[in-house]
């Protein structure tokens, strides 16, 4: 058995958003979503199983990590233990490739490319399909980036098929410019504001109905490569889910001054005929959908008002690599 494990994974931005878990422990989602896979944002993570330590150590950027956080890690790695038989403790190191400030340390890459690593390192070799399965236990976003290019996150009838499956690779004319808003850590994690959402949002049956028909009509649109189209239903998407957390007692809103401004410049490009659209998830910052061979221009409109450093151009990434 091999004890040692290393994997890349990127992160993804949903064009079809997850908002809401139907089982908690499990993560299960309330509906299916779709994400494209980016390439600038990844992590890699290396995974040492060792006979001779008593107790998992997980580091992140070369520091240590404290208890409630390796607990985390522990807990996913026990997925992987108890199906391999395996015994032994692990060293974790993890990496995140993230431009400073991003902002967008994100869940989907860290515990993708976790999986990844602790698949080789157990000795599991699971298939990408059970990949997605064991890593949705994660994080849910983090089903999604097993894949590259677009990808769906079935939401599955039971726990053994709530899985992602690649759906294009993307490999056109696609881009995402991230607008670094504010790189301060929110203050409602996902994970609060979802189960908030659900719980008192009385908008949050009709937001589980518009994202599955929003599904269905993004995917005929990608099938068709009709940038206009899939941009526009990803963009009424994101401000859909955004509103039914404005429904939530007490009412949840990540937005920020700046994130309405760059919503606006978006609009008045598209007027100017630059298909472009907007995104925005738990968080003040905001991604915007375009074709690469045009995100020069929303750079420089952007730059009318925000900093170099706080504008991101990526296209499409790969899904999991095995380093
Ligand atoms: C998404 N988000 O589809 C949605 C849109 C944020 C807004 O998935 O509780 O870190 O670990 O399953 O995946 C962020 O939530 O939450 C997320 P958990 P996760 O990308």
């Amino acid at each position: 058995m091999k004890v040692k494990g290393k994997a890349r994974a990127h992160a993804n931005i949903a064009l079809i958003k997850y908002w809401g878990k139907r089982n908690d422990e499990l993560i299960l989602p309330m509906n299916s979503s779709l994400s494209l896979t980016l390439d600038c944002f990844y992590t890699e993570t290396e995974v040492n199983f060792n006979d001779e330590i008593e107790k998992d150590y997980f580091y992140l950027n070369d520091n240590i990590q404290d208890e409630a956080a390796t607990k985390k890690i522990s807990d996913f790695l026990d997925l992987f233990r108890n199906s391999a038989g395996v015994k032994s403790s692990a060293v974790v190191k993890s990496t995140n490739y993230v431009p400073t400030a991003a902002g967008l340390a994100s869940s989907a890459s860290g515990f993708a490319a976790l999986a990844a690593a602790a698949n080789v390192a157990s000795g599991l070799n699971l298939d990408s399909k059970e990949l997605s399965i064991y890593a949705r236990q994660g994080s849910g976003s983090a089903t999604r980036s097993i894949y590259g290019g677009f990808v769906e996150w079935r939401k599955g009838i039971s726990e053994k098929d709530s899985h992602a499956i690649p759906i294009d690779d993307a490999k056109w004319d696609i881009g995402m410019v991230v607008v670094i808003v504010n790189a301060k850590e929110k203050l409602i994690s996902s994970r609060e504001g979802m189960k908030l959402t659900m719980e008192t949002s009385p908008f949050y049956t009709s937001w589980v109905e518009s994202a599955e028909e929003d599904l269905k009509q993004i995917k005929i649109a990608i099938n068709k490569r009709d940038f206009e189209q899939i941009g526009l239903i990803a963009e009424r998407n994101s401000l859909k889910m955004h509103a039914t957390m404005l429904g939530a007692n007490p009412p949840l809103s990540y937005w920020q001054p700046d994130s309405v401004t760059v919503m606006k410049i978006v609009r008045e490009l598209r007027e100017e005929g630059i298909l472009c659209y907007f995104t925005m998830d738990a968080g003040p910052n905001v991604k915007i959908l375009c074709k690469l061979s045009e995100s020069h221009i929303i750079r420089e409109r952007l730059r009318q008002i925000f900093e170099s450093k706080q504008i991101i151009v990526t296209g499409p990434g790969p899904g999991v690599t095995i380093l």
